[in-house]
């Protein structure tokens, strides 16, 4: 059964129809399906699929909106229904795309994960400039900064936020964790980043074991 809904979740996400993405996460739910898995098996293959036919000039920016679009509805819908844990609070987190990247589809599962971990989550949201995440995590007086970008052009934005927490003689004041399609470990290396996680549950470990919870 639940082969069948992931299968029509992605056709849902390819073919940019919100309404039958929309009823496609409520029914996968419905089925008792794990909103995590209902996501990577069903939703994501859709619009990583959607990615490759735009890279392939097979589908173009209004389709790539629309698919978009059908997929911030089916995260709404799934991440909303992610179990919370108990009250017991992990750690602050401060999260956002970084300075021109609007891609937050990812982020918000993101969020989404860290808060049902019991982590104390502000959610900056998208195409935020370094002193603002820097600004806003001094005043919610967080232990970790997470920054997330979709684009090679932005990746860029999460070495300059290792620079600027440096230059501000904050850097020791906070972890950091990067995230998104183009990141990897070798680039947190590189830039001096705590961790890296290539998706939101190994985003929740590592955050937990950067506060050795
Ligand atoms: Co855009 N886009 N897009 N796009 N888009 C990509 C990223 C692209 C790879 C498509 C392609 O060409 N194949 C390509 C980038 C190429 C590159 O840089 N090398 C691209 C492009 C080119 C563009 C535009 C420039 C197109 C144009 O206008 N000509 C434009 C850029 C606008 C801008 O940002 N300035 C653009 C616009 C858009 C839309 C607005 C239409 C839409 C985004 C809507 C939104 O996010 N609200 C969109 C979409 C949907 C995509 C693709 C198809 C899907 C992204 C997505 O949502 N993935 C994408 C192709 C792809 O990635 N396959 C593409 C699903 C999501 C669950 O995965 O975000 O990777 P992801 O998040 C994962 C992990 O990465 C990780 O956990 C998440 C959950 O498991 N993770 C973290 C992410 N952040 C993390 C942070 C962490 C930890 C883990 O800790 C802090």
């Amino acid at each position: 059964m639940s082969e069948k809904t992931f299968e029509e979740a992605a056709k849902a996400i390819i073919a940019g129809d919100a309404a039958t993405a929309a009823d496609l996460a409520r029914r996968g739910l419905d089925e008792g399906i794990e909103p995590l898995i209902l996501l990577d098996q069903g939703f994501v293959p859709g619009i990583n699929e959607v990615g490759d036919l735009f890279s392939k000039g097979k589908l173009f920016i209004p389709g790539l909106i629309k698919s978009a679009a059908a997929m911030e509805k089916a995260t709404e819908i799934i991440n909303a229904a992610i179990p919370q844990e108990a009250e017991i609070v992990q750690g602050k987190i401060v999260l956002g795309t970084v300075q021109g990247d609007v891609h937050d589809i990812g982020k918000t599962i993101v969020v989404a994960l860290f808060k049902a971990n019991g982590f104390e989550v502000l959610d900056l949201g998208r195409d935020v400039p370094n002193d603002k995440i820097i600004e806003e995590a001094e005043k919610f007086g967080a232990d970790i900064i997470g920054t997330s970008t979709l684009l090679t052009t932005t990746m860029a934005l999460q070495k300059e936020l290792e620079e600027d927490l440096n230059k501000a003689g904050l850097r020791e004041k906070y972890k950091t964790i990067i995230g998104g399609a183009p990141v990897t470990q070798r680039w947190a290396d590189r830039i001096g980043a705590d961790a890296y996680a290539h998706d939101a549950s190994d985003g929740v470990q590592k955050a937990k074991a950067l506060l050795n919870k």
